[in-house]
């Protein structure tokens, strides 16, 4: 069998209730098989980056999977769809967008997949609530880096 590898996510939304979506996003990776949602941050409002619209909710998940990094990409954008998730142009609005952001060591760099997620060391919206989950992944360095970025954690 498969052994299970430890994976963070990266989860946002600033289009319709934002924090249901998450939070049943939350509920469905939980109920995936081969998937086990072991940490999750607190929620993040925070100002759209290279994006427009309101401000995103976002928050990081770490899950134990049994899924392969292409298998787990594939059940992220099933649930992307179902939550009504449209792509009119590059960084638009979303209801869900669920990134891989760290697939255990592994590095992939395929046309469909990369992983670690390229951008995520630049954003604050990833690595404060990565920071908050599993501190040893994000180093003073990147945090001194990113912050200038609005960023508020909600309750
Ligand atoms: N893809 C490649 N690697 C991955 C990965 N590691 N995880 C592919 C997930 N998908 C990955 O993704 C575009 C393509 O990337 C897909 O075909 C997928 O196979 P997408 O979900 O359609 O769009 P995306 O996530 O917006 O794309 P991208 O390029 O990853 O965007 P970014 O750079 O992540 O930016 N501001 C705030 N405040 N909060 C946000 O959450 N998000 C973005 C998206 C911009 N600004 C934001 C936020
Ligand atoms: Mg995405």
């Amino acid at each position: 069998m498969r052994p299970s590898v430890i994976a963070y996510l990266g989860l946002g939304a600033n289009l319709g209730d934002a924090r249901a979506t998450l939070d049943s996003a939350l509920r469905r990776l939980d109920q995936t098989p081969g998937i086990v949602v072991t940490a999750r941050s607190a929620y993040y409002r925070t100002a759209p980056m290279d994006s427009s619209g309101p401000d995103y909710t976002n928050a990081v998940a770490e899950l134990q999977t049994l899924l392969s990094a292409p298998e787990l990409l594939q059940c992220l954008h099933l649930m992307e769809a179902e939550a009504g998730r449209e792509r009119p142009y590059r960084n638009a609005p979303r209801t869900l967008d669920l990134d891989i952001l760290v697939y255990g060591d592994g590095r992939i760099d395929s046309p469909g997949l990369t992983i670690p997620h390229p951008r995520m060391g630049a954003r604050a919206f990833v690595l404060i609530p990565l920071a908050e989950i599993a501190p040893r992944r994000v180093s003073t360095e990147q945090l001194m880096s990113i912050q200038e970025q609005a960023i508020e954690r909600l309750p």
